[in-house]
């Protein structure tokens, strides 16, 4: 029976169906719904970590005891998780370990474009690249024999379209091998897991062994394979580009690669030998490209495909016909539509607590360092109020070096909670350690909100639902050291801008916890306030709180109570008293 499934969706199913015991992440998109649907199998362990080292660590640390383990993750989570990587390639596993990490060419929801496939060649570890939902599921299941066959961590690769397109995935009643009779059983064997410099010498040349093996491996692996057509022009291609390719060159003979490191430099070789001209058709990096012309083979690539942004059949096309490879299309009838969509920026919700708080940091005229989350959005106008955003828990870090350039604004550092247990915790460590004065505010929300309310450490929720122990950033902070600790809901906002002109003046490192739920999560909603139109003056201070139901018209603002959520940040703003709470 075939059933539609995201890659996503695939990807948990078949690390259930291949007998994963223990999954763990941290959420991010494009990969967050892996963990999430892996969750709902019975008989398996699952967890949200608080970042993707530690849910590497725990993966790795259940495929050393011989159980089968799963990491996922989206691209930039593997910068996190990377050292971790690293060492579990040379100590290698027991049980299969499938990482799977889910890149996002476009950016469509990222700060950065990097393309993983050089994180295989990077920790010399293979990786797999599905093109659809079913490799999805049975790609899963060849890495974690791969794993057990070479005793290595295995990647796997998806990509933003893959992980959330449905395509069909064949499904049945048959569920995962039956778990084993035997207790999981750590080998104590300290030259193998134990990598200090003497031992971790020993491994390498295994690690480079292994590779070699892999190499050859690559060879035989049925995904690996030559797909014959017209030999005047041999496509090479891997992942959701295959099918962009072999729609755009339906005659061209192919070498589809499921496996795309190491490669299969025979199989290349006779691929090459046979057509007339290789045209590689890969997103982002020249990753196979530099591999083949290191083969000294010629190839054609990233002179006719951009090295930026996401392909589509249409860009493939458009670039295939520019360099000559196939004839322009028939221009198809002009359709004149009129089309003027508005643009639609992202912004905060109406009732947001970052709103509230990021209306305060701008009244008072301080620098903020910022982090990722959908706080982030308080950089955008009309609010800007936010200066620096980099990665997951820079912000602290930025701060405090900031503050040590001698920088004589005020500065303060906001994160939000997901991400304060994410990677704030050492930054603020290092803020006291190391006798910085940076105001640091968590802008805590009770909800990893950006990335579709995954539950976290202080959520006092499982990912499956389950009660737990609560982490609360007020007693974490204390417990690090800090004296300087408040805790103020963000729409108190005399109190807020009374808190935050005491941290600033008190020259002492400190924490604020700006607590206000999520109005997505909490689902709550008060009465729309109206505006008087007698008193309202239309001097647009309201509209500067950047919130969508306040519209301005020719006379006065009016409030759309349809988008409103009464939450009277606009009622507080108003210096006419026009916008009356109903
Ligand atoms: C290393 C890394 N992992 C995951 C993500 C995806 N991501 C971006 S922000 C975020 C957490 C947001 O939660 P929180 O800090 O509580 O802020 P909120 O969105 O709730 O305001 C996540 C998981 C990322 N950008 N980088």
């Amino acid at each position: 029976m075939k059933k539609l499934m995201t890659g996503n969706e695939a990807f948990a199913y078949g690390a259930y169906l291949g007998g994963v015991q223990v999954g763990a992440a941290y959420p991010g998109t494009p990969s967050s719904e892996i963990l999430d649907n892996f969750s709902r199998y019975p008989g398996i362990f699952a967890e949200w970590s608080p970042n993707e080292k530690v849910s590497l660590d725990v993966a790795i640390g259940a495929a050393y005891a011989g159980t089968r383990a799963m990491s996922s993750m989206k691209h930039v989570g593997l910068n996190v998780a990377s050292d971790s990587l690293f060492y579990a390639v040379y100590t290698g596993v027991k049980g299969g370990l499938v990482i799977i990490c889910a890149d996002d060419p476009e950016m469509h929801s990222s700060q950065n474009e990097q393309d993983n496939r050089n994180y295989a060649k990077f920790a010399k570890c293979p990786m797999l690249e599905p093109s659809d939902s079913e490799e999805a599921k049975q790609f899963v299941g060849m890495a974690l024999d791969m794993s057990e066959e070479f005793e290595t961590p295995v990647l796997v690769r998806s990509v933003t379209r893959l992980s959330h397109s449905s395509t069909p995935v064949e499904v049945s009643d048959a569920g995962p091998p039956p778990p084993s009779e035997e207790t999981p059983f750590y080998e104590r064997d300290a030259q193998r897991y134990v990598m200090v410099p003497a031992n971790a010498r020993r491994r390498h040349p295994l690690v480079e062994e292994r590779l070699e093996k892999l190499a050859d491996y690559a060879e035989t692996i049925p995904i690996n394979y030559i797909e014959p057509g017209d030999d005047n022009l041999g496509i090479i291609s891997a992942g959701v580009n295959y099918h962009y390719a072999k729609e755009v060159f339906p005659n061209a003979t192919f070498l589809k690669l499921g496996m795309v490191y190491p490669l299969p430099e025979k199989l290349i070789r006779a691929f090459a030998d046979r057509v007339k001209t290789v045209v590689i058709v890969e997103e982002l990096d020249p990753f196979l490209e530099e591999q083949l012309r290191l083969m000294g083979i010629q190839v054609k690539g990233k002179d006719i495909f951009p090295m930026l942004g996401e392909f589509s059949p249409t860009l493939v096309r458009d670039c295939a016909v520019k360099a000559g490879l196939i004839p322009a299309p028939e221009a198809p009838p002009e359709i004149k539509v009129d089309l003027e969509r508005p643009i639609r920026p992202p912004m905060l919700c109406p009732g947001c607590g970052h709103r509230a708080l990021f209306h305060v940091l701008r009244e008072n005229g301080v620098l903020v360092t910022g982090d990722i989350g959908c706080y982030t959005l308080g950089s955008a106008p009309p609010l800007s109020a936010m200066h620096t955003t980099g990665c997951m828990g820079a912000s602290i870090g930025v701060a405090h070096g900031i503050d040590k350039a001698g920088v004589k604004d005020d500065v303060v550092a906001v994160l939000g909670d997901s991400t304060f247990l994410h990677s704030g915790i050492h930054p603020l460590i290092d803020v006291l350690y190391n006798q910085g004065n940076t105001t640091t505010i968590i802008s805590d929300n009770s909800a990893t909100a950006m990335t579709g309310f995954q539950e976290h450490p202080g959520t006092g929720k499982t990912v499956q639902g389950q009660p737990t122990t609560v982490v609360d950033p007020e007693k974490l902070v204390r417990g690090i050291g800090f004296e300087k600790v408040d805790i103020c809901d963000p729409y108190e906002i005399d109190q807020m801008e009374k808190i935050l002109q005491d941290h600033l003046k008190s020259g002492k490192p400190s924490v604020i916890i700006s607590r206000h739920p999520c109005v997505l999560h909490a689902k709550e909603k008060h009465t729309p306030p109206e505006v008087d139109p007698e008193l309202c003056i239309n001097c647009g201070i309201c509209l500067d709180v950047g919130c969508s139901p306040l519209i301005q018209e020719d006379e006065h603002v009016r409030i759309d109570s349809l988008l409103c959520n009464g939450c009277g940040l606009c009622v507080k703003v108003c210096p006419q008293e026009a916008i009356i709470e109903q």
